[in-house]
């Protein structure tokens, strides 16, 4: 039976090396990507942004964290993202302007592809000039933002509004996910769909399409 708790522990403690080596050797003993993903690593984001919050690590160790678990997630990509599912659509997401943070962002990212989306991911701390530049010169049915922190949830609707101006708007759908959002939020913002996470990202993003 293997050890999530190990796993988790050393990702919240910073162990690239230990991390990758745990889901690797998990990975060969068929736990399932999806399983290892729940049950090992989200739970040491949960770990490390609390003890943040309480003044018990700092900045230096949550960024060793963010490092274990990108590695570690960077293993889990062929059993998340490559089953096989028919084509879906087009989809490009980015993190929005003054956002560092990537990793749940790259986790839809893997889903969606795993469900037969095509994704561009744009990176994090994208500008909505960058956005707007996207959605002129490509054919994306669905533009997704995503957003970690409460103070950078403005760049959203900022976002949004530079497509209008653009006269880009319904040119595409606009998911927005991330932490601090919820459902008011997106409403009040003018976006498309909200998903809680990355499951429920997919479900959105093909009822979207069906819209
Ligand atoms: Co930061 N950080 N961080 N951090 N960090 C949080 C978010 C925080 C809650 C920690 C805390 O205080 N408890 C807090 C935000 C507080 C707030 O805004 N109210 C915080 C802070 C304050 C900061 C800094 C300001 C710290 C500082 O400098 N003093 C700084 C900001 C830097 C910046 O962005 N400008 C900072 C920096 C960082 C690191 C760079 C060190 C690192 C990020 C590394 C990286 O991403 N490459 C980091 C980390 C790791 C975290 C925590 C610990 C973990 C985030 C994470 O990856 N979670 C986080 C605390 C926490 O979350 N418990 C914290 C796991 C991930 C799978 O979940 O991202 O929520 P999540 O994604 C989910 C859903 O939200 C959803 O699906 C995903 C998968 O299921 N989702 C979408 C996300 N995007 C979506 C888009 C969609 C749909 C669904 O459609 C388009």
């Amino acid at each position: 039976m293997f050890n999530f708790d190990e796993l988790t522990k050393s990702v919240a403690d910073g162990q690239v090396a230990e991390a990758a080596e745990l889901t690797q050797k998990a990975l060969a003993a068929q736990v399932p990507a999806k399983e290892l993903l729940d049950k090992g690593l989200l739970p040491a984001m949960n770990l490390v942004g609390t003890d943040f919050e309480n003044g018990q690590i700092f900045l230096p160790e949550l960024l060793m964290a963010g490092d274990a678990m990108k590695a570690s997630i960077e293993l889990l990509r062929p059993g998340l993202s490559s089953t096989g599912a028919a084509y879906a659509g087009k989809y490009v997401i980015g993190t929005v302007e003054g956002d560092l943070h990537d990793i749940g962002k790259n986790i839809v990212i893997l889903m969606l592809e795993g469900n037969g989306w095509e994704v561009t991911n744009l990176g994090r701390d994208i500008s909505p000039q960058r956005f707007c530049e996207e959605i002129e010169k490509g054919s994306y049915d669905i533009l997704g933002l995503s957003a970690l922190l409460t103070f950078t949830m403005p760049k959203m609707p900022e976002t949004i509004n530079f497509l209008k101006e653009a006269g880009l708007r319904d040119k595409v759908k606009i998911m927005v996910g991330g932490a601090p959002l919820n459902q008011s939020f997106a409403d009040q913002i003018g976006a498309d769909a909200y998903a809680r996470d990355a499951v429920e990202a997919v479900v959105k993003a093909k009822e979207l399409l069906n819209k």
